[in-house]
């Protein structure tokens, strides 16, 4: 049956259930009864003559009050408000004014990049198709259908976000920022399933930006979403890892070279956390899946040495802000009461994750991020070190800087002295602990809906020398909402050796040929 029948099929069963059906089967089989997210009934009958009634109501109400106010009062009489409109010329600003401090040094065609080509793609209901703006028709149907964007009423005070989110039946937005991110794919989505916070709960938005030549991250990511949501990728994985695995038997990849040196103990981890068995609902759909591409002019590098040199930190960090900007702005609706942004690159990180962040009540919460490392440098460090406490030197530092300049932690040329979430961890200590924080790391961030509405933002300008998630964390907490992570609660990044540890491991293993 094509998917048409299958909405046709649905509307038509509809009007006797008077439901309508959204992007989960579960909701279209009526299992799931959503008490605060019902979409928009469509075209019933009675809620057609309801509404007209209502329009005819409420314009005689107006009509009236207007008349009331114009025979008593008079103060909305137009000829007698005297209102001058200024005549001035409207400037046009170019995107290269507005980024003049950062983006000396890039081409002005780079930067001319940043308004066009936005792409809006919808993954269907089922996950049996893609739909963009061409597909005018449909893709009208079902995104208002997803956005219920019409005129509606919603009280906020009903998702400010509860600490108990599963059984308050919040709604959450999970927030994926991508680039060049082909490769930790299946990683990510395999996280995504294993998610235990009711996925159709879950609307997931994914920015695509700067990809290189040659990647094809937004292929790949509409092919595998498609899947998702019709309850197949994890088939679709098995198939893939048996593949894998028979090729790999024959010759070892050079991309592997590396896991002989990590820790058994890690690696036997890892095999068990892609393992089934997964939770009762790993293979359910999420509520929706929207995929935005647009480029924002990065032009640093995504390779690992690329990335972390110190100078580019400032302005790569603003770039991102803009990208996150961007994301939650087009994609935050009035009925998400929290906010997750996630990483695509980590490698183990416990399903419950959401709802173990909500459950400590914060207006921010973040885990402890670690990665593993191979044997020979330790097995294991303190990964991200954007989330900290603010110390007396760091704020002394910052009077020396300029205005605009960036503080980036962890780099010897910051001496900061924070308190680093990232130590502060024990591996035995209790999850469930929490300190207060006042800058933050991205990989894993969960924020109540309501920061964003207030104008908390991650600032792609330098606020209090600092840049995207570390000011995101300082300006939330200047605007007095609470900010925290967990220091014994762990999510493993992924290891990408350096160049210098690759010149190790290719040593090692010319030795080990040598014996
Ligand atoms: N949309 C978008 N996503 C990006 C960009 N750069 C990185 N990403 C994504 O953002 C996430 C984090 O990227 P990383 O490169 O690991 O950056 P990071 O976590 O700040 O830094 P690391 O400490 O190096 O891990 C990943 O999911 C990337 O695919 C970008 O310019 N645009
Ligand atoms: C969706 O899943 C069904 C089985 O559940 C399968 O027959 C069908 O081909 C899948 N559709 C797509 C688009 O993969
Ligand atoms: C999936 O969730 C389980 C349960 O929390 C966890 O043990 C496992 O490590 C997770 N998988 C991955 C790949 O992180
Ligand atoms: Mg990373």
């Amino acid at each position: 049956m094509g998917i048409l029948d299958r909405v046709n099929r649905a509307i038509g069963s509809k009007n006797k259930r008077n439901e309508f059906p959204t992007t989960n089967k579960e909701y279209t089989n009526g299992k799931i009864k959503d008490k605060k997210y019902l979409p928009k009934k469509k075209g019933s009958r009675t809620t057609k003559l309801l509404t007209t009634i209502g329009i005819i109501v409420a314009c005689f109400c107006v009509f009236r009050l207007v008349v009331f106010l114009t025979q008593d009062n008079a103060i909305f009489d137009h000829s007698k408000i005297n209102i001058k409109v200024p005549s001035y010329t409207t400037k046009s600003l170019e995107d290269a004014e507005y980024y003049d401090y950062d983006f000396e040094d890039i081409k002005p065609e780079i930067i001319s990049k940043f308004d066009q080509g936005v792409q809006h793609y919808l993954i269907s209901e089922f996950g049996d198709d893609v739909l963009t703006p061409k597909d005018n028709e449909r893709y009208e149907r079902e995104l208002s259908m997803l956005l219920d964007s019409t005129v509606e009423s919603y009280d906020l005070a009903d998702f400010r976000g509860s600490p108990k989110g599963t059984e308050h039946r919040d709604h959450i937005l999970v927030c994926i920022p991508l680039r060049d991110a082909e490769d930790v794919m299946p990683l990510m989505f395999k996280h995504l399933m294993n998610l235990t916070y009711p996925h159709e709960l879950i609307d997931l938005a994914f920015l695509v930006s700067d990809c290189s030549e040659g990647d094809h991250t937004l292929h790949a990511l509409l092919e595998y979403s498609k899947q998702l949501q019709n309850g197949t990728l994890s088939q679709v994985f098995a198939e893939m890892d048996y593949v894998k695995k028979q090729s790999k038997s024959k010759s070892a990849s050079a991309d592997d070279m590396h896991i002989k040196y990590m820790s058994p103990e890690y690696i036997a981890e890892v095999e068990r956390a892609f393992k089934p068995p997964f939770h009762a609902n790993y293979d359910k759909p999420f509520r929706s899946v929207q995929i935005f591409q647009k480029d924002f002019g990065q032009v640093i590098g995504q390779g690992f040495s690329d990335r972390h040199a110190v100078k580019v930190q400032g302005i790569r960090r603003k770039l991102m802000g803009r990208a996150r900007n961007w994301l939650t702005a087009n994609a935050i609706k009035p009925y998400h009461s929290w906010v997750y942004w996630r990483d695509a690159d980590v490698e183990l990180c416990p399903g419950s994750i959401i709802e173990d962040l909500m459950a400590k009540d914060y207006d921010i919460m973040v885990p402890n991020v670690w990665r593993p490392l191979p044997e020979f440098l330790d097995s294991e460090q303190p990964y991200d070190l954007n989330s900290w406490i603010e110390s007396q030197e760091a704020i002394k530092l910052a009077h020396t800087l300029d205005e605009d300049d960036v503080i980036v932690e962890g780099y010897a040329e910051y001496p900061t002295w924070r308190v680093h979430l990232a130590y502060l961890r024990n591996a035995e200590g209790d999850p469930k602990e929490v300190v207060d924080l006042d800058g933050v790391g991205g990989v894993s961030i969960l924020a109540k809906a309501k920061l964003f509405r207030s104008g908390v933002q991650f600032p792609a300008f330098t606020f209090e020398n600092h840049a995207e998630t570390e000011a995101f964390g300082k300006m939330a907490k200047k605007m007095g909402f609470r900010v925290g992570g967990l220091p014994h609660y762990t999510v493993w990044h992924i290891y990408e050796p350096s160049d210098d540890d690759l010149k190790q491991i290719a040593t090692k293993e010319r030795e080990a040929r040598r014996e």
